[in-house]
Protein backbone atom coordinates (compact mmCIF):
# COMPACT_ATOMS: atom_id res chain seq x y z
CA UNK A 1 0.00 0.00 0.00
CA UNK A 2 1.11 3.52 -1.05
CA UNK A 3 2.06 5.52 2.02
CA UNK A 4 2.75 9.38 2.29
CA UNK A 5 4.77 10.76 5.40
CA UNK A 6 3.54 14.14 5.96
CA UNK A 7 3.77 17.15 8.28
CA UNK A 8 7.50 17.12 7.89
CA UNK A 9 10.66 19.17 6.83
CA UNK A 10 12.61 17.47 4.37
CA UNK A 11 16.75 18.00 3.86
CA UNK A 12 16.99 15.63 1.01
CA UNK A 13 20.55 15.85 0.45
CA UNK A 14 19.83 15.40 -3.16
CA UNK A 15 22.00 17.66 -4.75
CA UNK A 16 24.87 17.13 -2.04
CA UNK A 17 23.99 20.01 0.01
CA UNK A 18 20.35 20.31 2.66
CA UNK A 19 18.57 20.66 -0.71
CA UNK A 20 15.55 21.24 1.59
CA UNK A 21 11.77 20.90 1.03
CA UNK A 22 9.88 23.13 4.12
CA UNK A 23 6.12 21.38 4.93
CA UNK A 24 7.42 18.24 2.46
CA UNK A 25 5.91 15.29 2.07
CA UNK A 26 7.57 11.60 0.66
CA UNK A 27 5.56 9.18 -1.00
CA UNK A 28 6.25 5.72 -0.39
CA UNK A 29 5.78 1.97 -1.82
CA UNK A 30 7.26 -1.30 -1.50
CA UNK A 31 10.33 -0.08 -0.05
CA UNK A 32 10.92 2.90 -2.54
CA UNK A 33 10.77 6.38 -2.41
CA UNK A 34 7.73 6.95 -5.07
CA UNK A 35 7.59 11.01 -4.80
CA UNK A 36 9.10 13.91 -2.85
CA UNK A 37 8.34 17.79 -2.54
CA UNK A 38 6.14 20.37 -1.19
CA UNK A 39 2.92 19.26 1.06
CA UNK A 40 0.53 21.06 -0.67
CA UNK A 41 1.48 19.14 -4.39
CA UNK A 42 1.76 15.84 -2.50
CA UNK A 43 -0.48 13.09 -4.95
CA UNK A 44 -3.61 13.13 -4.14
CA UNK A 45 -4.81 9.03 -3.64
CA UNK A 46 -8.07 7.61 -2.04
CA UNK A 47 -7.28 4.98 0.42
CA UNK A 48 -3.71 6.46 0.54
CA UNK A 49 -2.04 5.31 3.96
CA UNK A 50 -1.24 8.95 6.12
CA UNK A 51 1.54 8.85 8.76
CA UNK A 52 1.60 12.50 10.39
CA UNK A 53 5.65 13.07 11.23
CA UNK A 54 4.26 15.87 13.77
CA UNK A 55 7.01 18.47 12.28
CA UNK A 56 9.96 16.33 12.72
CA UNK A 57 13.13 16.78 10.16
CA UNK A 58 13.50 14.10 7.55
CA UNK A 59 16.90 12.87 6.65
CA UNK A 60 18.25 9.91 4.75
CA UNK A 61 19.31 6.96 6.72
CA UNK A 62 22.31 7.46 8.14
CA UNK A 63 25.34 5.74 6.23
CA UNK A 64 28.68 4.27 7.75
CA UNK A 65 30.81 3.42 4.98
CA UNK A 66 34.14 2.01 7.06
CA UNK A 67 34.25 -0.29 9.89
CA UNK A 68 35.50 -3.06 11.21
CA UNK A 69 32.81 -4.40 13.45
CA UNK A 70 33.29 -7.92 13.60
CA UNK A 71 36.55 -8.80 15.49
CA UNK A 72 37.30 -10.67 18.95
CA UNK A 73 38.78 -8.94 22.38
CA UNK A 74 39.31 -5.28 22.56
CA UNK A 75 42.17 -3.31 23.07
CA UNK A 76 41.50 -0.96 25.88
CA UNK A 77 44.23 -1.95 27.46
CA UNK A 78 46.60 -0.71 24.58
CA UNK A 79 44.58 2.76 25.19
CA UNK A 80 45.98 2.57 28.59
CA UNK A 81 49.91 1.98 27.49
CA UNK A 82 49.31 4.31 24.50
CA UNK A 83 48.65 7.13 26.82
CA UNK A 84 51.82 5.97 29.20
CA UNK A 85 53.65 7.33 26.27
CA UNK A 86 54.23 3.74 23.95
CA UNK A 87 52.99 4.96 20.33
CA UNK A 88 50.78 2.79 18.02
CA UNK A 89 53.69 2.06 15.51
CA UNK A 90 55.76 0.47 19.14
CA UNK A 91 53.08 -1.66 20.15
CA UNK A 92 52.26 -3.19 16.03
CA UNK A 93 55.95 -3.79 16.50
CA UNK A 94 55.75 -5.67 20.02
CA UNK A 95 53.39 -7.78 18.79
CA UNK A 96 50.21 -6.14 19.69
CA UNK A 97 48.01 -3.96 18.01
CA UNK A 98 46.34 -5.51 14.73
CA UNK A 99 48.06 -9.00 15.77
CA UNK A 100 46.73 -8.99 19.30
CA UNK A 101 43.29 -8.42 17.79
CA UNK A 102 43.84 -11.29 14.81
CA UNK A 103 44.81 -13.86 17.72
CA UNK A 104 41.20 -13.05 19.17
CA UNK A 105 39.37 -12.79 15.89
CA UNK A 106 40.60 -16.40 15.15
CA UNK A 107 40.03 -18.00 18.65
CA UNK A 108 36.33 -16.93 18.28
CA UNK A 109 33.82 -18.82 17.37
CA UNK A 110 31.53 -17.23 14.42
CA UNK A 111 28.45 -17.72 16.77
CA UNK A 112 31.19 -15.36 19.17
CA UNK A 113 32.15 -13.02 16.65
CA UNK A 114 28.52 -12.29 15.90
CA UNK A 115 27.17 -11.86 18.81
CA UNK A 116 29.79 -9.36 20.27
CA UNK A 117 29.46 -7.25 16.95
CA UNK A 118 26.39 -7.42 16.75
CA UNK A 119 25.74 -5.68 20.23
CA UNK A 120 28.11 -3.15 18.53
CA UNK A 121 26.25 -2.16 15.50
CA UNK A 122 23.13 -1.98 17.20
CA UNK A 123 24.62 1.09 18.91
CA UNK A 124 24.94 2.40 15.09
CA UNK A 125 21.77 1.30 14.52
CA UNK A 126 20.02 3.19 17.32
CA UNK A 127 21.44 6.33 15.88
CA UNK A 128 19.63 6.12 12.45
CA UNK A 129 22.11 4.19 11.09
CA UNK A 130 20.17 2.14 7.76
CA UNK A 131 23.43 1.02 5.77
CA UNK A 132 26.51 -0.27 6.99
CA UNK A 133 30.00 -1.18 5.30
CA UNK A 134 31.97 -3.95 7.17
CA UNK A 135 35.56 -5.12 6.81
CA UNK A 136 37.34 -8.55 7.17
CA UNK A 137 40.88 -8.03 8.23
CA UNK A 138 41.22 -9.61 11.37
CA UNK A 139 41.49 -13.26 10.27
CA UNK A 140 44.20 -13.51 7.89
CA UNK A 141 43.81 -16.91 6.82
CA UNK A 142 41.35 -18.22 4.54
CA UNK A 143 39.40 -20.16 7.28
CA UNK A 144 39.24 -16.78 9.40
CA UNK A 145 38.39 -14.18 6.72
CA UNK A 146 35.96 -16.62 5.66
CA UNK A 147 34.29 -16.57 9.05
CA UNK A 148 34.61 -13.18 9.49
CA UNK A 149 33.00 -12.68 5.63
CA UNK A 150 30.07 -15.30 7.10
CA UNK A 151 29.42 -13.20 10.46
CA UNK A 152 29.21 -10.23 8.19
CA UNK A 153 26.48 -11.75 5.49
CA UNK A 154 24.39 -12.93 8.99
CA UNK A 155 24.54 -9.44 10.43
CA UNK A 156 22.84 -8.33 7.23
CA UNK A 157 20.42 -10.81 7.23
CA UNK A 158 19.17 -11.02 10.48
CA UNK A 159 19.96 -7.18 11.24
CA UNK A 160 17.50 -4.45 10.28
CA UNK A 161 20.29 -2.76 7.64
CA UNK A 162 21.69 -2.82 4.66
CA UNK A 163 25.66 -4.34 4.64
CA UNK A 164 28.23 -4.27 2.54
CA UNK A 165 31.31 -7.18 2.54
CA UNK A 166 34.54 -5.78 1.95
CA UNK A 167 37.64 -8.32 2.45
CA UNK A 168 40.18 -6.49 3.95
CA UNK A 169 42.36 -9.72 3.75
CA UNK A 170 45.93 -7.08 2.97
CA UNK A 171 45.21 -5.70 6.43
CA UNK A 172 48.21 -6.68 7.58
CA UNK A 173 51.29 -9.77 7.42
CA UNK A 174 50.47 -12.80 9.34
CA UNK A 175 52.48 -14.31 11.89
CA UNK A 176 52.78 -16.94 9.64
CA UNK A 177 54.40 -14.85 6.89
CA UNK A 178 56.46 -12.88 9.37
CA UNK A 179 58.80 -11.43 7.13
CA UNK A 180 57.46 -12.12 4.07
CA UNK A 181 54.72 -9.63 3.39
CA UNK A 182 55.07 -10.64 -0.29
CA UNK A 183 54.53 -14.55 0.05
CA UNK A 184 51.09 -13.35 2.56
CA UNK A 185 50.21 -11.49 -0.85
CA UNK A 186 50.84 -13.82 -3.41
CA UNK A 187 48.68 -16.34 -1.21
CA UNK A 188 45.89 -13.61 -0.73
CA UNK A 189 46.15 -13.33 -4.36
CA UNK A 190 45.87 -16.70 -6.15
CA UNK A 191 44.34 -18.43 -3.29
CA UNK A 192 41.80 -16.09 -0.55
CA UNK A 193 40.56 -14.09 -3.13
CA UNK A 194 39.66 -16.17 -5.68
CA UNK A 195 37.87 -18.40 -3.11
CA UNK A 196 36.17 -15.91 -0.98
CA UNK A 197 34.68 -14.34 -3.92
CA UNK A 198 33.90 -17.66 -5.44
CA UNK A 199 32.16 -18.08 -2.23
CA UNK A 200 29.63 -14.87 -2.99
CA UNK A 201 31.02 -13.46 0.39
CA UNK A 202 32.85 -9.96 -1.34
CA UNK A 203 30.97 -6.70 -2.71
CA UNK A 204 34.51 -5.33 -2.54
CA UNK A 205 38.40 -5.27 -2.04
CA UNK A 206 40.22 -3.25 0.12
CA UNK A 207 43.90 -2.91 1.48
CA UNK A 208 46.18 -1.31 3.89
CA UNK A 209 48.67 0.82 2.15
CA UNK A 210 51.46 1.92 5.11
CA UNK A 211 54.95 1.66 6.18
CA UNK A 212 54.09 -0.91 8.64
CA UNK A 213 51.74 -2.68 6.24
CA UNK A 214 51.90 -2.82 2.38
CA UNK A 215 53.44 -1.14 -0.32
CA UNK A 216 51.70 0.34 -2.99
CA UNK A 217 53.24 -2.66 -5.56
CA UNK A 218 51.73 -4.74 -3.44
CA UNK A 219 48.09 -3.02 -2.99
CA UNK A 220 48.70 -2.64 -6.84
CA UNK A 221 48.93 -6.85 -7.09
CA UNK A 222 45.75 -7.09 -5.13
CA UNK A 223 43.80 -4.51 -7.00
CA UNK A 224 44.65 -5.96 -10.32
CA UNK A 225 43.37 -9.51 -8.68
CA UNK A 226 40.05 -8.11 -7.19
CA UNK A 227 39.37 -6.07 -11.07
CA UNK A 228 39.61 -9.63 -12.68
CA UNK A 229 37.66 -11.07 -10.47
CA UNK A 230 35.13 -8.28 -11.46
CA UNK A 231 35.01 -6.47 -7.35
CA UNK A 232 35.41 -2.50 -7.15
CA UNK A 233 38.26 -1.39 -4.74
CA UNK A 234 38.82 1.02 -1.79
CA UNK A 235 41.84 1.68 0.11
CA UNK A 236 44.03 2.81 3.20
CA UNK A 237 45.62 5.45 2.37
CA UNK A 238 48.02 8.18 3.45
CA UNK A 239 47.05 7.46 6.89
CA UNK A 240 50.21 7.86 8.90
CA UNK A 241 52.44 8.38 5.81
CA UNK A 242 52.31 9.84 2.47
CA UNK A 243 53.19 6.84 -0.38
CA UNK A 244 50.92 7.89 -2.89
CA UNK A 245 48.47 5.58 -2.95
CA UNK A 246 45.88 7.46 -2.91
CA UNK A 247 46.89 8.32 -6.09
CA UNK A 248 46.97 4.49 -7.08
CA UNK A 249 43.31 4.04 -5.96
CA UNK A 250 42.54 6.53 -8.31
CA UNK A 251 44.07 5.31 -11.13
CA UNK A 252 42.26 1.95 -10.56
CA UNK A 253 38.95 3.81 -10.37
CA UNK A 254 38.55 2.92 -6.46
CA UNK A 255 35.17 3.90 -5.07
CA UNK A 256 37.06 5.44 -2.22
CA UNK A 257 40.37 6.06 -0.49
CA UNK A 258 39.97 6.41 3.40
CA UNK A 259 41.77 8.18 5.98
CA UNK A 260 44.22 10.74 3.51
CA UNK A 261 45.82 12.75 6.39
CA UNK A 262 49.08 12.38 4.66
CA UNK A 263 47.78 13.17 1.27
CA UNK A 264 49.34 15.49 -1.34
CA UNK A 265 47.88 17.31 -3.95
CA UNK A 266 48.87 14.75 -6.80
CA UNK A 267 46.60 12.83 -4.71
CA UNK A 268 43.91 15.07 -4.19
CA UNK A 269 43.98 15.84 -8.67
CA UNK A 270 43.90 12.20 -9.10
CA UNK A 271 41.28 11.09 -7.39
CA UNK A 272 39.03 14.60 -8.39
CA UNK A 273 39.94 13.00 -11.75
CA UNK A 274 38.70 9.75 -11.08
CA UNK A 275 35.46 10.37 -8.86
CA UNK A 276 37.07 8.55 -6.23
CA UNK A 277 35.43 9.70 -2.67
CA UNK A 278 37.79 10.74 0.30
CA UNK A 279 36.22 8.81 3.28
CA UNK A 280 37.80 11.20 6.41
CA UNK A 281 38.05 9.16 9.35
CA UNK A 282 37.71 11.45 12.35
CA UNK A 283 37.97 8.90 14.89
CA UNK A 284 40.67 7.03 14.28
CA UNK A 285 42.26 10.80 13.94
CA UNK A 286 41.49 11.75 17.70
CA UNK A 287 41.87 8.40 18.86
CA UNK A 288 45.86 8.38 17.98
CA UNK A 289 45.65 11.92 19.09
CA UNK A 290 46.90 12.97 15.38
CA UNK A 291 48.03 16.19 14.23
CA UNK A 292 48.04 16.18 10.18
CA UNK A 293 45.02 17.53 9.12
CA UNK A 294 43.83 16.36 5.59
CA UNK A 295 44.32 18.85 2.69
CA UNK A 296 41.14 20.15 3.21
CA UNK A 297 40.92 23.03 1.43
CA UNK A 298 42.17 21.37 -1.72
CA UNK A 299 39.83 18.77 -1.54
CA UNK A 300 37.02 21.11 -1.39
CA UNK A 301 38.88 23.39 -4.00
CA UNK A 302 38.95 20.42 -6.69
CA UNK A 303 35.19 18.85 -5.73
CA UNK A 304 36.03 15.27 -4.30
CA UNK A 305 33.62 14.74 -2.80
CA UNK A 306 33.99 13.91 1.34
CA UNK A 307 32.15 10.68 3.04
CA UNK A 308 32.34 10.56 6.83
CA UNK A 309 32.77 7.43 9.11
CA UNK A 310 33.54 5.78 12.06
CA UNK A 311 36.30 3.75 10.85
CA UNK A 312 34.53 1.66 14.09
CA UNK A 313 37.87 -1.15 14.74
CA UNK A 314 39.67 -2.09 18.49
CA UNK A 315 42.82 -0.06 17.67
CA UNK A 316 42.38 3.55 16.54
CA UNK A 317 38.39 4.34 16.39
CA UNK A 318 36.61 1.85 18.96
CA UNK A 319 33.41 4.78 17.99
CA UNK A 320 29.88 3.45 18.20
CA UNK A 321 28.25 6.67 16.97
CA UNK A 322 28.39 8.21 13.52
CA UNK A 323 26.51 11.41 14.53
CA UNK A 324 29.95 12.04 17.05
CA UNK A 325 32.21 11.55 13.70
CA UNK A 326 29.72 14.18 12.22
CA UNK A 327 30.84 16.52 15.12
CA UNK A 328 34.28 15.72 14.88
CA UNK A 329 34.56 15.97 11.36
CA UNK A 330 33.14 19.93 11.94
CA UNK A 331 35.24 20.76 14.46
CA UNK A 332 38.59 18.72 13.86
CA UNK A 333 38.19 19.46 10.23
CA UNK A 334 36.11 22.03 9.64
CA UNK A 335 33.94 20.42 7.55
CA UNK A 336 29.99 22.79 7.88
CA UNK A 337 26.98 20.43 9.51
CA UNK A 338 25.61 20.48 5.89
CA UNK A 339 28.92 18.92 4.25
CA UNK A 340 29.05 16.37 7.49
CA UNK A 341 25.19 15.11 6.68
CA UNK A 342 26.48 14.63 2.80
CA UNK A 343 29.31 12.75 4.06
CA UNK A 344 27.30 10.08 5.62
CA UNK A 345 24.45 9.74 3.35
CA UNK A 346 25.09 10.91 -0.03
CA UNK A 347 28.77 10.60 -0.65
CA UNK A 348 28.86 7.59 1.87
CA UNK A 349 26.35 5.85 -1.00
CA UNK A 350 28.68 6.64 -3.35
CA UNK A 351 31.79 5.45 -1.39
CA UNK A 352 30.11 2.16 -1.56
CA UNK A 353 29.01 2.28 -4.64
CA UNK A 354 25.35 2.67 -4.04
CA UNK A 355 25.14 6.13 -5.13
CA UNK A 356 21.99 5.67 -7.53
CA UNK A 357 19.96 3.62 -4.94
CA UNK A 358 20.64 5.34 -1.22
CA UNK A 359 22.27 8.10 0.14
CA UNK A 360 19.29 10.85 -0.68
CA UNK A 361 15.62 11.24 -0.30
CA UNK A 362 14.52 10.99 -4.21
CA UNK A 363 12.03 9.30 -6.45
CA UNK A 364 13.53 6.01 -7.39
CA UNK A 365 15.66 5.46 -4.47
CA UNK A 366 14.80 2.86 -1.43
CA UNK A 367 12.83 3.78 1.31
CA UNK A 368 15.85 4.70 4.25
CA UNK A 369 15.07 7.68 6.22
CA UNK A 370 15.02 9.14 9.91
CA UNK A 371 12.11 11.44 11.67
CA UNK A 372 14.08 13.32 13.69
CA UNK A 373 12.59 15.57 16.79
CA UNK A 374 15.25 18.35 16.01
CA UNK A 375 15.45 22.17 15.29
CA UNK A 376 17.30 22.38 11.91
CA UNK A 377 19.50 19.88 10.50
CA UNK A 378 22.48 20.99 12.02
CA UNK A 379 21.42 19.62 15.58
CA UNK A 380 22.75 16.00 13.74
CA UNK A 381 26.39 17.22 13.80
CA UNK A 382 25.92 19.67 16.86
CA UNK A 383 25.00 17.48 19.88
CA UNK A 384 27.59 15.36 21.58
CA UNK A 385 26.51 12.25 23.00
CA UNK A 386 22.84 10.71 24.26
CA UNK A 387 20.57 9.64 21.73
CA UNK A 388 17.81 11.71 19.56
CA UNK A 389 14.12 11.31 19.53
CA UNK A 390 13.58 9.64 16.42
CA UNK A 391 11.34 7.20 13.83
CA UNK A 392 13.59 5.18 11.58
CA UNK A 393 12.10 4.22 8.50
CA UNK A 394 13.66 1.26 6.77
CA UNK A 395 12.41 0.18 2.81
CA UNK A 396 9.47 1.92 3.29
CA UNK A 397 8.49 0.54 6.98
CA UNK A 398 9.05 2.02 10.46
CA UNK A 399 11.49 0.52 12.33
CA UNK A 400 11.26 -0.67 15.87
CA UNK A 401 14.83 -1.82 16.44
CA UNK A 402 15.72 1.10 18.50
CA UNK A 403 13.28 -0.08 21.02
CA UNK A 404 14.73 -3.72 21.26
CA UNK A 405 17.42 -4.36 23.73
CA UNK A 406 20.35 -7.25 22.99
N1 LIG B 1 43.76 1.56 9.68
C1 LIG B 1 43.15 1.69 10.85
O1 LIG B 1 42.94 2.72 11.42
C2 LIG B 1 42.75 0.38 11.28
N2 LIG B 1 43.16 -0.45 10.21
C3 LIG B 1 43.75 0.26 9.33
O2 LIG B 1 44.17 -0.21 8.31
C4 LIG B 1 43.41 -0.02 12.55
C5 LIG B 1 43.11 -1.42 12.88
C6 LIG B 1 43.60 -1.83 14.23
O3 LIG B 1 44.48 -1.20 14.84
O4 LIG B 1 43.06 -2.85 14.71
FE1 LIG C 1 39.91 1.28 8.77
Amino acid sequence: MPTLWHNCHLATMAQGGYSLIEDGALLTEDGLILWVGPRAEAPAQPGLHQVDLQGRWVTPGLIDCHTHLVYGGNRSAEFEQRLEGVSYAQIAAAGGGIANTVNATRAASEDELFSSARRRLACLLREGVTTVEIKSGYGLDLPSERKMLRVIRRLGAELPVTVKATCLAAHAVPVEYKNDAQGYIDFVCDRLLPALAQEGLVDAVDAFCEYLAFSPAQVEQVFRVAAGLGLPVKLHAEQLSSLGGASLAARYRALSADHLEFMTEADVAAMAAAGTVAVLLPGAFYFLRETRLPPMQALFDQGVAIAISSDSNPGTSPALSLRLMMNMACTLFRLTPEQALAGVTLNAAKALGLGASHGSLEAGKVADFVAWAIDRPADLAYWLGADLDKRIIRQGAESTFSQERI
